[in-house]
């Protein structure tokens, strides 16, 4: 079947083999894992020492554009929840990223700059400047398209398909691991500071899967809706494997 449009595709009707048991439909969306892009050559290039300074700072530039999106495509997904208690877990994205202050008006306060400032902080360790991160005049057209398609995505899905596709976050540990495990020794240019979103994301992350992926495995009960999460899994490993050819093919990758 030649795909044209994720949202337009409806999983087969009938389908009759039979479902998965959670453990069979886990196990499933965790073999998509071969496809995460922990596995490109680009990002293969950064985690092993052989990118230059400009391959770093256009990449963390060009996440800049992902890193935004999050909180607005997790909004997208409590605009269309109904469910207060799914909510009520979910909301604690848009704090991670954004940040937040709370506290009494005359009393001390509660604040958190957020993960998108942390990645401004990792941007200044890298030699960009605030100004030229945050106009986002170094996003690729081809970035800037792959993650406006995860927004619209979860815009127009409905919410538990939106859940769905937030489960690479299954593999995020692991490339935040193995950043935060090279990047010093490879890099030692860059600041520790400037890595602290990346060790935020090795217990933010797992927290967000636990939520995500009882939704899913709740949500997706036929084989045919099963094939769908899958399918969903894999626009997602899609569009984060896209902005790495895309990156690779402007700033070039190491052989
Ligand atoms: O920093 C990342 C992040 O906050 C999220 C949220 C989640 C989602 O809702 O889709 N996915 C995600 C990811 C983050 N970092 C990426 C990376 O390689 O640093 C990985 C990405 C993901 O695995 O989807």
């Amino acid at each position: 079947m030649i795909r044209s449009d994720i949202l337009l595709e409806m999983p087969p009707l009938q389908d009759e083999r039979a479902p998965w048991d959670r453990t069979q439909f886990e196990q499933a969306l965790r073999e998509r894992g071969a496809a995460y892009h922990i596995h490109h050559p680009f990002n293969v290039m950064l985690n092993t020492g052989r990118a230059t300074p400009e391959q770093i700072r256009g990449w963390v530039a060009n996440r800049f554009y992902y890193q935004i999106a999050i909180p607005i495509k997790d909004a997208a997904i409590l605009a269309n929840c109904p469910d207060r208690e799914v909510r009520r877990g979910w909301v604690q994205r848009i704090l991670d990223h954004d940040g937040f202050e709370y506290g009494l008006p005359q009393g001390d306060k509660q604040f958190d700059a957020g993960g998108i400032e942390a990645w401004i902080r990792l941007g200044l360790a890298v030699g960009l400047t605030r100004e030229e991160i945050t106009d986002l005049r170094h996003v690729l057209p081809g970035v800037r398209f792959a993650v406006d398609a995860y927004v619209n995505f979860a815009r127009k899905a409905p919410w538990q398909e939106a859940v769905c596709s937030s489960l690479t976050e299954l593999f995020a540990p692991a490339i935040h691991r193995e950043r935060l495990a090279t990047w010093p020794e490879h890099y030692p240019w860059i600041e520790s500071q400037g890595l602290q979103y990346f060790r935020n994301r090795t217990s933010q992350a797992p927290r967000d899967v636990l939520q995500g992926l009882a939704i899913t495995l709740d949500h997706f009960r036929t084989r045919a809706q099963q094939e769908r999460a899958l399918q969903i899994l894999t626009f997602k490993l899609d569009i984060l494997w896209s902005m790495n050819d895309v990156m690779g093919q402007h700033y070039g990758v190491a052989p």
